[in-house]
């Protein structure tokens, strides 16, 4: 077939770009930003642009698969035979012991379309608000903070407003990182209006604080003492606006009695920053003709999150920015359709419109127009709750959808061990390599990017029409189509002879459907439909029937959707982070983002490319923590924390400051052996329960583990990992990732306390493809060394170093270079383990700074020594120049060479 263009959007985050999808109707073949739509107009970020590359076959899960005992593998079987089976227990499982007694887990990655499905079939087919989604451990607690301050679930603002601002404060947010394309929005506005200010909020110094004039590394955790810090700097000096107070709030008295003992040393204190920036931030919040603030992670995955949401909205309350062009708070959403979970209901204390389960006109209105007598009064469990009752045993059927929570759900070991104990798991997966489909009985393929229908709505309440490219391979469904006919099976059961619930079949019929719930309410949404987008590009809502366009920004007259109309000052007073530092665990955990990866890894760690930035797991202590605890960087430490404990090397990075650590997040036990998250803690905040994912108390302990392994080969990546990853659950310590860009390989770190035994290095050779044919060979079994090396058409193709791995670097090198030479035969047969002579001061390998254009960091850094500017290395060495996410990182880089930044 001819290449065709599909204009669709991109997967990944929140920004919710536009993407044109190039394919001849069977094969992706390539993606670029798409100029007409209104989120990104053309632009991409590293992610986006790299798409096409990403969602590898062998990885995909291609047909569903059953077993019919916990012990059994699972073999493949048709779409009637797993729908009937998951059908007949579910409707087992309700009959004997409640619909309570069944759960959904589904995700803030699913299309309006398919969460109508799941909210639907959960609440009026199953009867149970056990329907939860992995939104509990991202934006609950902004939902509480919007709902409790100004009445509904509804940022504010557009984003243009980040251009219109004079002063934008992000807080607890990785812009640079986490929603580059509208980054890149901020940084030209910022260079066009330098006088904007922009303050950074982040207890780590991260590339988004390359654009800031004033960063302030607080403490983690002590957010809401800042803020109320801020209120008595706004009070006491008189930047607030009275009028705006008088007339559309409520609650100011309460708050400023509660603020008035946040005095400037106590602030400073508690939160680690001097008093003058503390004046600084509150100077510019106050006096700025608009302000604007964005947040996400920081703020809302903290046992205080509901609080952190909502002292940050009392000062734009009390500023009156808030309805104004440039100005108001503006919560960045994680997931490209968490908006349209928040909107149709998908977290267990919601329904679809923004109405709430607890609310019985709420239930009695959703049931009418489902045409079911009612909805089930009885509180849904979140996701941390649902997965205890997993646990206890209390739910005995889970389905979970478009989520790998064996990854990201915290308290891994309890987590397993409920997945582990439930009798029946359903996972509806678009890929099979996951963390949790070792623990599905029943998986169900599902369609993914570019091969299904529907909408999504972005973090600036846009929506969008996702459009479909190409087929789904193998067997896989359309979530929605999934759910709809696993449905329709399961009301035959609970609802003999009954009119179906479930009579879609088309994505358009499911939105058209659910529209008519938002009807009158704050989000109305009903005069949108996929055609009407179709005409005049995606729309914010409100868009109620009548209306001609969308709404880009809401209380502009000041009215907030509560009973009074008027906007709420919450006076929670600051409470400390659950886990404080002390003598046992002295070092706070952080975890977040990186740059090219996405979550779990299903998808982005198909790509050796977006290993380039970030190739594996390390965590980052500050200089200082690494001399304290006599470390070199790549020295193997065991991080210990009261759940869970991971092996894992360690860097020195001096924007972690001493007392804390990070690990990124998306290291589960597949790429790093147990997994950032068997570390993290289950509490949760009391209102919104979303849990404390940034902060856990861990200590450092020493690790002896003398024999090393290192393992390279290329070709089939996934078949390589796949054997290979249970091989390495011998060691105490192993690490995978992929390298390269042309000729892609999986590469393996791995460490244990005494030599395996020889028939698993044997096992792990076969699967090296270091057995027979051109391998190059020597082994002293009494040192318990040992190298091998395939040498194909004169290149390396596969690597495995045993006991020690000196020479590892080197060979990497090698590897890359596509070259052999005789040092290396002579080294290889020789019973030296280090490298020989003139290689002995290879270090670890370059990264690669820029991804489009393929620049490394050492040559980033040669440039600089030239003495070349951002344009004198944009021009020679390309990089930078075409999706811009390396530009904060080079500045940082430039920065660092000239002389220390002028960051207050
Ligand atoms: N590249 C990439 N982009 C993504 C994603 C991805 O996986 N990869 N995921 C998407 C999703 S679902 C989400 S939710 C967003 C997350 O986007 P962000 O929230 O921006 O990303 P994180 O890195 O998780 O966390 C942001 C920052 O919070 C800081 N932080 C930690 N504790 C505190 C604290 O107590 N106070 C403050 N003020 N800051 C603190 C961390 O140091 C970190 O730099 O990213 C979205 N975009
Ligand atoms: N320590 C720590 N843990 C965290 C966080 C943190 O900052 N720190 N952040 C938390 C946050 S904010 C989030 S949002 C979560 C994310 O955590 P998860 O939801 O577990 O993240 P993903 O890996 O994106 O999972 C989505 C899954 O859906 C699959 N998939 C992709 N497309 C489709 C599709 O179209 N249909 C179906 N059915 N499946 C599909 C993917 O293969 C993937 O396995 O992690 C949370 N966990
Ligand atoms: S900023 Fe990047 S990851 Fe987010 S939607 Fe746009 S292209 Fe995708
Ligand atoms: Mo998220």
């Amino acid at each position: 077939m001819d290449r065709q263009t599909t204009a669709s959007t991109c997967c990944y985050c929140g920004v919710g770009c536009g993407v044109l999808i190039e394919h001849d109707g069977e094969r992706i073949l390539g993606v670029s930003g798409d100029p007409a739509h209104p989120a990104n107009f053309g632009k991409l970020c590293s992610k986006g642009s790299t798409l096409h590359l990403t969602g590898d076959l062998a990885a995909r899960a291609l047909h569903p698969e059953l077993r019919l005992g916990k012990h059994l593998a699972r073999s493949r079987c048709d779409w009637d035979t797993a729908l009937e089976h998951a059908a007949s227990v579910f409707a087992d499982t309700v009959a004997e012991h409640g619909p309570d007694s069944v759960a959904f887990y589904i995700s803030g990655q699913l299309l309006t379309e398919d969460y109508y499905a799941f909210n639907k079939l959960a609440r009026a087919l199953v009867g149970t608000n056990n329907i939860d989604s992995n939104s509990r451990l991202c934006m609950s607690s902004a939902v509480v903070g919007y709902k409790r301050s100004l009445g509904a679930d509804a940022p504010p603002c557009s984003y243009e407003d980040l251009e219109l601002s004079d002063c934008v404060m992000i807080v607890g947010s990785n812009m640079a990182y986490a929603h580059p394309v509208l980054f890149r929005r901020l940084e030209n506005a910022k260079s066009r209006r330098p006088q904007m200010k922009v303050i950074v909020i982040d207890p780590r110094r991260t590339d988004t604080c390359d654009l800031a004039d004033l960063h302030l590394a607080i403490l983690p955790g002590t957010d809401v003492a800042l803020f109320h810090g801020i209120l008595h700097l706004l009070v006491w000096e008189d930047w607030i606006d009275r009028d705006f107070i008088q007339a559309h709030t409520d609650g100011l008295a309460e708050l400023k009695s509660l603020v008035r003992d946040y005095t400037p040393a106590m602030v400073s204190q508690l939160c680690g920053i001097s008093v003058e920036q503390l004046q600084q931030c509150a100077e510019w919040v106050g006096t700025s003709p608009s302000f604007l603030s964005l947040w996400c992670m920081g703020l809302n995955q903290s046992t205080a999150g509901s609080a952190k949401n909502s002292a940050l909205i009392n000062l734009h309350l009390a500023t009156g920015q808030i309805g104004r062009r440039g100005a108001g708070p503006f919560s960045l959403t994680g997931q490209p359709n968490a908006m349209g979970g928040r909107e149709t209901g998908s977290l267990s204390n919601l329904l679809p419109g923004h109405r709430d389960a607890a609310n019985a006109e709420h239930r009695a209105q959703v049931a009418e127009y489902w045409g079911v007598e009612r909805l089930p009064d009885v509180p849904g469990l979140s996701a941390v709750e649902l997965f205890e009752q997993v646990r206890s045993g209390k739910i005995k059927a889970l389905w979970i959808a478009c989520t790998n929570p064996a990854q990201s759900m915290p308290d891994q070991n309890a987590v397993r061990a409920a997945l582990e104990a439930c009798p029946f798991v359903v996972l509806q997966e678009a890929f099979r390599t996951t963390e949790t489909a070792a623990f599905a009985d029943l998986l169900l393929p599902a369609a993914s990017w570019g091969e299904k229908e529907g909408s999504v709505t972005n973090s600036e309440r846009r929506i969008s029409h996702v459009r479909k490219a190409i087929s789904a391979p193998g067997d896989a469904r359309p979530d929605w189509a999934i759910t709809v006919d696993f449905a329709q099976r399961l009301e035959k059961r609970l609802r003999p002879g009954q009119p179906s619930l479930f009579a879609f079949e088309q994505p358009a019929q499911l939105f058209d459907e659910y529209k008519q719930l938002t009807r009158g309410r704050d989000l109305d949404l009903s005069g949108i439909s996929h055609a009407l987008i179709d005409r005049i590009g995606p729309q914010q809502w409100p868009f109620p029937a009548d209306a001609r366009q969308g709404t880009p920004r809401l209380y502009e007259d000041g009215i907030f959707p509560t009973d009074s109309g008027r906007a709420q000052f919450v006076a929670d007073p600051y409470r400390a982070a659950k886990e404080q530092r002390d003598a046992r665990f002295p070092l706070t955990l952080l975890t977040g983002r990186l740059r090219d990866q996405w979550h779990g890894m299903s998808r982005t760690g198909t790509a050796a490319q977006l290993f380039g930035h970030v190739g594996e797991a390390v965590l980052s202590l500050h200089p200082d923590e690494l001399r304290r605890h006599r470390l070199r960087p790549g020295d193997l430490v065991n991080l210990k924390s009261r759940r869970g404990a991971v092996i894992v090397a360690v860097e020195s990075d001096d924007s972690v400051r001493p007392g804390q650590a990070f690990l990124p997040m998306h290291w589960g036990d597949r790429f790093l052996k147990g997994g950032v998250n068997s570390l993290t803690l289950p509490a949760f905040d009391p209102l919104s329960k979303q849990p404390e994912l940034k902060h856990s108390g861990v200590r450092l302990e020493p690790v002896e583990l003398p024999w090393q392994l290192f393992a390279l080969i290329e070709g089939d990546v996934q078949r390589h990992f796949e054997a290979l990853r249970p091989l390495c659950e011998a060691f105490s310590y192993a690490s995978f990732s992929l390298i390269g860009r042309e000729r892609p390989a999986l590469l393996i770190r791995a460490a244990s306390s005494g030599a395996p035994d020889p028939l698993l290095l044997r096992e792990i050779d076969q699967c090296l493809a270091l057995i027979e044919g051109p391998v190059l060979a020597y082994d002293d079994p009494r040192r318990a060394i040992g190298k091998r090396v395939r040498i194909e058409h004169g290149r390396i193709t596969a690597i495995r170093l045993a006991g020690e791995t000196l020479a590892q670097h080197w060979l990497q090198g090698l590897w890359l270079d596509g070259r052999t030479d005789e040092q290396l035969r002579r080294w290889l047969l020789a019973p030296m383990s280090a490298p020989p002579g003139s290689a002995a001061a290879h270090g670890a390998p370059d990264k690669t700074l820029c991804n489009c254009k393929n620049v490394s960091h050492s040559a980033v850094c040669a440039g600089i020594e030239q003495g070349l500017d951002l344009p004198g290395l944009k021009d020679k060495l390309g990089c930078g120049t075409q999706c811009g996410s390396c530009v904060p990182e080079i500045k940082r880089l430039l920065a660092s060479r000239s002389q220390p930044v002028a960051v207050t």
